[in-house]
C-alpha cells in the first residue's frame, strides 16, 4: 500500500489557492493550506474540495492557521508574504517578506524537516536564501521557483510568434529572478534549432527576438500593470507544480531553479537561478554549461544583485549573517 503524499502550501493567496487548486486536480497528494488569515485558507479549501465530484479527484483538503496540522509533509511550498503593486520593485517587499520567511522557516524546522521546500515568495532569489537559513534543512531540499516561469514566459511569447506548439520550443534562462534574468538564445531551441539559427533562416527577426527577451524580462511587470491589484499567479502555480511532481515522481526533470551553488559557474553561497535536476534527492545536480563572455557578464551582474539583496538582509536580521 502506499499512502498518499502529503502537500503544504504556506500562503493561501492567489498564489496559494491556484496551487491547492492544481495539487488536487492532479492528485499529487492532499492539500494542507496554510495561512495567518483565519478563514481563508478553511473557506478555499472547502470549496476546492467540493469541486472533486465534478472534476472527479480524490485529494482531501484542509485548511489551517496552524503550523501543526503541515506536520510530515512532503512538499511545502511557500508563497506567504506580500506581492508587488504597480510601481513596485520585487524588492521592496524584501523586509516584510524576510521576517514572514523567519515564522515559516521555524514552523517547517518544527513541523517538516524532511520536506522538500520550493519558495515562491519575492525578492525570490534572497528570500530562498533566507528561507534555507532560518528552516536549517539542508540546501538540496530547499529552492526558488522562478526559472520554470521566466522560461515558460519565454516560450509562450516564442510560440506565439512564430505559430508553433509550446511543446516543441524549450527556453534557456539563467540568473536571478528580475530584471537582470539571463535568457540564454543560442540554447533555446524550436524543434531542436536554437533561436540564433531561427533568425539565421529567417524565420524571425533579430529585432524581433529581441524585444521578446525585453519582454520576458518585464513578464512579472507587465502582469502586475494589467492586474493592479496583484501579481502574476496562475504560471507561478503551475511553474512550481512541475517542480513538486518532478520531486514526488523522482522524473529528474532538467528545471531552472535558484539553488545554493557551491562553486558552480563560480559562485559560492548565493541562491541563483541555474539548471538543476530535480528528482527524490532533491535538487539533485547542477548542470553547469560554458558562458561565452557576454552572457557571463549578464550572468555576473545578475548574481551581484542577489549578493547585494542577500546584504540587506544580514543588515536586517543579523542572525543571518
Ligand atoms: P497574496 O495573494 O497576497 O498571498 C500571500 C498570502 O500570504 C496572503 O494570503 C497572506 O495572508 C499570507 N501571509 C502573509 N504573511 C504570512 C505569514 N507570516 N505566514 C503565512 N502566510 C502569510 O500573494 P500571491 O499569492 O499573489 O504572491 C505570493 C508571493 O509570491 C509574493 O511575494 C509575490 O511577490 C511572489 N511571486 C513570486 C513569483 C516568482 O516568480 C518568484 C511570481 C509571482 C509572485
Amino acid at each position: 500500500l502506499m499512502a498518499r503524499k502529503k502537500i503544504a502550501l504556506i500562503g493561501a493567496g492567489q498564489i496559494g489557492g491556484t496551487l491547492a487548486l492544481l495539487t488536487a486536480q492532479k492528485e499529487l497528494g492532499d492539500v494542507v493550506l496554510f495561512d495567518v488569515v483565519d478563514g481563508v485558507p478553511q473557506g478555499k479549501a472547502l470549496d476546492i474540495a467540493q469541486s472533486a465530484p465534478a472534476q472527479g479527484f480524490d485529494s482531501t483538503l484542509k485548511g489551517t492557521s496552524e503550523y501543526k496540522d503541515i506536520e510530515g509533509a512532503d512538499v511545502v511550498i511557500v508563497t506567504a508574504g506580500v506581492p508587488r503593486k504597480p510601481g513596485m520593485s520585487r524588492d521592496d517587499l524584501l523586509e516584510i517578506n524576510l521576517k514572514v520567511m523567519e515564522q515559516v522557516g521555524a514552523g517547517i524546522a518544527k513541523y517538516a524537516p524532511d520536506a522538500f521546500v520550493i519558495c515562491i515568495t519575492n525578492p525570490l532569489d534572497a528570500m530562498v536564501w533566507a528561507l534555507q537559513k532560518f528552516s536549517g534543512l539542508p540546501a538540496n531540499k530547499v529552492i526558488g521557483m522562478a526559472g520554470v516561469l521566466d522560461s515558460s514566459r519565454f516560450v509562450h511569447f516564442i510560440a506565439e510568434e512564430l505559430g508553433v506548439s509550446v511543446q516543441d520550443v524549450n527556453a534557456f534562462v539563467l540568473g536571478g529572478h528580475g530584471d537582470t534574468m539571463v535568457p540564454l538564445t543560442r540554447y533555446s531551441t524550436v524543434a531542436g534549432i536554437p533561436l540564433t539559427d531561427i533568425v539565421k533562416m529567417g524565420w524571425m527577426s533579430k529585432e524581433k527576438l529581441e524585444e521578446i527577451v525585453q519582454r520576458t524580462r518585464d513578464g512579472g511587470a507587465e502582469i502586475v500593470g494589467l492586474l493592479k491589484t496583484g501579481s502574476a499567479f496562475y504560471a507561478p502555480a503551475a511553474s512550481a507544480i512541475a517542480m513538486a511532481e518532478s520531486y514526488l515522481k523522482d522524473k529528474k526533470r532538467v528545471l531552472p531553479s535558484a539553488v545554493q551553488l557551491n562553486g558552480e559557474y563560480g559562485v559560492k553561497g548565493t541562491y541563483v537561478g541555474v539548471p538543476v535536476i530535480i528528482g527524490a534527492g532533491g535538487a539533485e545536480k547542477v548542470v553547469e554549461i560554458a558562458l561565452n563572455s557576454s552572457e557571463q557578464k549578464a550572468f555576473d551582474k545578475s548574481v551581484g544583485a542577489v549578493e547585494g539583496l542577500i546584504e540587506a538582509c544580514k543588515k536586517i536580521q543579523p542572525k543571518l549573517a
